[in-house]
């Protein structure tokens, strides 16, 4: 069977940009699929600060993201491919090894449906109490909050929490027996839940030995989220 994986040289690969929030969870996952895929030298990151609000801007609005998030990544030809699972799909497919997405149907179906999981039960719902029950980023961005909906969603990623660890206790890596983009979703929850002080409980083990593991790769270990955590820990 042929493989439809493109080897290629990628210092050939047309300069990339992301719009990039250095420390954020989930550009921080961007970063990480960069990393894994050995392509961090041909991108140029552009930084938009959240706390001002420039990702609500209409011109980043109407020219960059119609949702008004990070990361987006900007090819030359001016291609926007917005959202985390979408640019790690399109970064993935560039080139075979190591694999993030799947090789085999089964392993694509798997890795897709643990990395939904990772957002909903836990990444969304930690944003979304971020952004609803606790300052944000601050009251000029933040212009509706439902305390109460942002507190439900924080029990939700408490759920996650436990749903994750057993999973873990079944196997080594979120969607099975390699590490793939569901386990770097689940590392930018846990980096969401260190932000907002929301820490893993002790009891659940499996995930925090996974995660211990996690932060040993070097893909992860460099990134700026942990140096302005470790910084700003009480
Ligand atoms: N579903 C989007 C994705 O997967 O890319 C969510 C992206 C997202 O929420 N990004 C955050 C954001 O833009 C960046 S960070 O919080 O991780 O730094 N948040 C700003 C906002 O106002 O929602």
């Amino acid at each position: 069977m042929s493989s439809d994986i493109i080897h290629f040289d990628e210092t050939q690969l047309p300069m990339m940009k992301i719009y990039d929030f250095p420390s954020g969870p989930y550009p921080t996952r961007v970063r990480i699929a960069l990393a894994e895929k050995k392509l961090q030298s041909r991108v140029q990151f552009v930084m938009v600060d959240l706390y001002k609000g420039e990702h609500k801007k209409p011109e980043f609005i109407a020219q960059k993201n119609y949702s008004g998030t990070l990361p987006v990544l900007e090819l030359d030809d001016g291609t926007l491919v917005a959202e985390c699972t979408a640019i790690t799909e399109y970064l993935d497919a560039l080139d075979g090894e190591p694999t993030l997405t799947g090789r085999t149907p089964l392993e694509k179906g798997l890795i897709h449906m643990m990395n939904k999981r990772a957002e909903l039960e836990l990444l969304d719902a930690i944003s979304v109490y971020f952004h609803h029950s606790t300052p944000g980023l601050g009251p000029d961005v933040e212009i509706y909050q439902n305390p109460e909906w942002g507190f439900r969603q924080r029990d939700k990623a408490l759920r996650g929490m436990q749903y994750f660890d057993d999973v873990l206790k079944r196997q080594p890596f979120v969607a099975g027996e390699a590490f793939s983009m569901a386990d770097i979703a689940v590392i930018g929850g846990l980096i969401f839940a260190s932000i907002v002080k929301l820490p893993v409980p002790p009891k659940y083990e499996a995930l925090q030995a996974w995660y211990a593991r996690m932060q040993e790769r070097p893909s992860v270990k460099n990134q700026p989220a942990f140096s302005v955590l470790t910084a700003t820990s009480d």
